[in-house]
């Protein structure tokens, strides 16, 4: 084995003899660096403390402050999970829930396409029985309603806040100053300015005030779908329009409604997460499909933070549009396709077989917080097993 030495090993002998000696030179001179670092290092956090110590004293009239600054970007577990606590009669609040209509509108005629919303603070259930306080574009939830437009159509945007704080609308379907068009509007006050929608494709829509986690996670979000027309896309026959959010919950919201318990929120924390506001519901209301028909998700992850996994199962895509690229080529035969917070993806599905066909986020945490709904095709017996 170590019949042949190498043949640089006469040369490398010595020198490695000389740095062996001279790491150990090095090894103590760092040594002692890291003690006097460390020793500044003590002192430093002496200093900090004492700071601290003295600070109440300082401003004694403003303790809270103090507190604040202190628990401002605090995530430590364990925070409280409302993960699935639903009432007993769930089931009977899950039916009698007026789902949110998915179907994509009718794009608006002419050249110039005029929307208008008021922001409202609303109460809203996120599951059933699950109460969340939200601020919500134009009085209808979370998410906001869906925009359809086409390509080459100018979007007259107005805003009106109707809620008590400040807000503002982000459509990532335009190519326009942002310090300009998304400000801040005033509560009570109105703000338009226009786009024109030249980038087909379906965008997210959302409240860009800071700090947009909250305005996010609070509900402000939806789609705007527009609708290609240098390049038509294939005809299908249903479009379906989903977005996936998550929420982050500070009680249970049961008895009384729940707001959003920031500290979830950055921690990533979801109590639910859902497909068009709340858990499960086309689960018990099902989006429907004859056989042999093709049906077309257009799909954004509003977040705040988490991505989602779009898969259909017992199919695969006949043409996906990852990043919802529908300028470009599509791909055929693919079965789970990343929609990223903030993004979005069309999905054709044609099925023949009669039955029930879940879509999910199969990043399967998810699923078991609600984002999971129903394709049903034709007429099919039975119920899904899961
Ligand atoms: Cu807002």
């Amino acid at each position: 084995m170590a019949s042949r030495p190498h043949p640089a090993a006469g040369y490398h002998r010595p020198v490695e003899t000389d740095s062996g000696a001279f790491f150990k030179v090095a090894a103590m001179l760092l040594g002692f660096a890291v003690a006097v670092v460390g020793f500044i290092a003590l002192m430093m956090w002496a200093d900090a403390r004492d700071a601290r110590n003295s600070a109440p004293s300082a401003d004694a009239g403003a303790p809270a402050a103090t507190e604040n600054r202190a628990t401002d970007h605090n995530t430590a577990l364990p925070l409280n999970s409302f993960a699935g606590v639903v009432p007993e009669n769930a089931q009977a609040l899950a039916e009698a829930h007026k789902a949110y209509d998915a179907s994509l509108p009718a794009a608006a005629a002419g050249d110039l396409v005029k929307v208008q919303m008021t922001l409202k603070d609303m109460t809203v259930e996120v599951a059933p029985g699950v109460k969340y306080s939200t601020w919500s574009f134009d009085g209808h939830g979370a998410p906001g309603p869906i925009v359809h437009v086409r390509e080459g159509q100018t979007v007259e945007m107005t805003l009106t806040n109707g809620g008590a704080i400040p807000h503002s609308i982000d459509f990532h379907a335009a190519r326009i100053a942002p310090n300009v068009a998304f400000k801040d509007v005033m509560p009570g006050e109105s703000f338009t300015f226009r786009f024109k929608a030249s980038d087909p494709g379906v965008y997210m829509y959302h409240c860009g005030t800071k700090p947009v986690l909250a305005h996010i996670a609070n509900g402000m979000y939806g789609a705007i779908v527009v609708t290609p027309t240098t390049k038509p896309l294939p005809k299908a026959d249903k479009e379906y329009v989903l977005v996936a959010s998550e929420w982050y919950l500070n009680g249970d919201g049961i008895k009384e409604p729940a707001s959003l318990e920031m500290n979830k929120a950055r921690a990533m924390l979801p109590d639910w997460t859902t497909f068009n506001g709340y858990a499960n519901q086309y689960v018990t209301h099902p989006l429907t499909a004859k056989p042999g028909e093709t049906v077309r998700f257009w799909v954004v992850a509003a977040g705040p933070t988490l991505d989602t996994d779009f898969h259909v199962v017992g199919t695969i895509f006949d043409r996906a549009w990852p990043n919802a690229n529908v300028s470009g080529e599509p791909q055929h035969g693919v079965q789970t396709v990343l929609v990223p917070a903030g993004g979005g993806g069309v999905f054709d599905v044609k099925i023949d077989e009669p039955g029930l066909y879940p879509f999910v986020s199969h990043a399967f945490a998810h699923v078991d917080l609600g984002q999971v709904g129903l394709l049903k095709v034709g007429n099919p017996k039975g119920t899904m097993s899961h």
